[in-house]
């Protein structure tokens, strides 16, 4: 097979890859706007690459042109989250997607790997436009936690290194390993609701952070100097005292002023005939 032809299956691949990205990058990005907590922590993607697509048909005897059908995995995307409770969050986020059709999925969470492999997959259905329209393919979804990521990426690692035939003694380290990766996630579950709250509010503290110095910048264009100068003194001082009802009400009160210099300049521009 010709490299261009390699170019030509995999392109629609690549574009899958992106759009699942964005659209994963842009699940987090609604909930950090809504200073709600995101079950997605992180959102990586890849097209598997020729050399492991060949291993795969001669491993499994698949015929060249029907490869697009029986491998599922040519288009992964990989979603990492904090706790294993966000798993299920997200495979529920993902079902209820109108332009993802879930067709199976493999729960080695609840049944772990011999190896002591543990993530959540889903092979999904999803369409890309292409020149010649829209096509449907294949997708792997792998979900898993931070701590079952860094042991899914070390022993990975190790299976390229030693080519499947990993030694005994490593083995057995991987699955004391695995079972350590197990606690650990127990672990941080149980302090999963303070840790959430805290993450929250310093979210929240965040952003109404931001919205109050884009407000005052705006303020420098519209209002008075000194007065702005005033209102930003005011601001650090209840941003020293780390109170954030009292930062939400700052946030507040600011967004009243703000609005009444906005709509005075709208009058303004207005009687001067801008
Ligand atoms: P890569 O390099 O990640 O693409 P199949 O995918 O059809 O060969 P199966 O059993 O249907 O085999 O798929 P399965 O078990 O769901 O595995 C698919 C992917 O999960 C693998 O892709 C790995 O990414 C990951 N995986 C499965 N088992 C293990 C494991 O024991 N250790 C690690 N680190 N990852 C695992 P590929 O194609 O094998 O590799």
């Amino acid at each position: 097979m010709e490299i261009q032809l390699w170019r030509e299956i995999l392109a629609p691949y690549e574009l899958a890859v992106k759009e699942l990205t964005d659209k994963f990058n842009h699940l987090i990005k609604e909930h950090r706007v809504k200073d709600l907590y995101s079950p997605i922590e992180e959102v990586t993607g890849r097209v598997k690459s020729v050399t492991s697509i060949l291993e795969k048909i001669q491993k499994k005897n698949i015929p060249f042109d029907e490869l697009e059908q029986h491998i599922d995995d040519i288009a992964g995307i990989r979603i990492i989250c904090q706790f294993v409770e966000d798993i299920e969050k997200v495979a529920e986020i993902i079902h209820r997607r109108s332009d993802i059709i879930v067709k199976s999925e493999k729960d080695y969470i609840t049944n772990m790997k011999d190896s002591g492999y543990r993530s959540f997959h889903m092979i999904i259905y999803y369409v890309v436009e292409t020149l010649d329209g829209p096509k449907k393919l294949q997708a792997e979804i792998q979900i898993r936690t931070m701590a079952m990521n860094f042991w899914a990426t070390i022993e990975h690692s190790l299976q390229y290194k030693y080519k499947t035939q990993i030694p005994i003694h490593i083995k057995e380290r991987l699955s004391k390993a695995a079972d350590a990766i197990i606690a650990l996630d127990n672990e941080m579950s149980t302090v999963r609701n303070e840790i959430m709250d805290a993450q929250n509010s310093s979210l929240l503290q965040l952003n109404l952070v931001s919205d109050i110095l884009k407000n005052i910048e705006n303020l420098f264009k519209l209002s008075n100097k000194r007065e702005v100068i005033k209102i930003q003194d005011e601001f650090y001082r209840i941003y020293s005292t780390n109170d954030l009802q009292q930062l939400k009400h700052f946030h507040k009160q600011l967004d009243i002023i703000s609005e009444g210099y906005r709509a005075q300049a709208v009058t303004t521009g207005f009687t001067k005939g801008i």
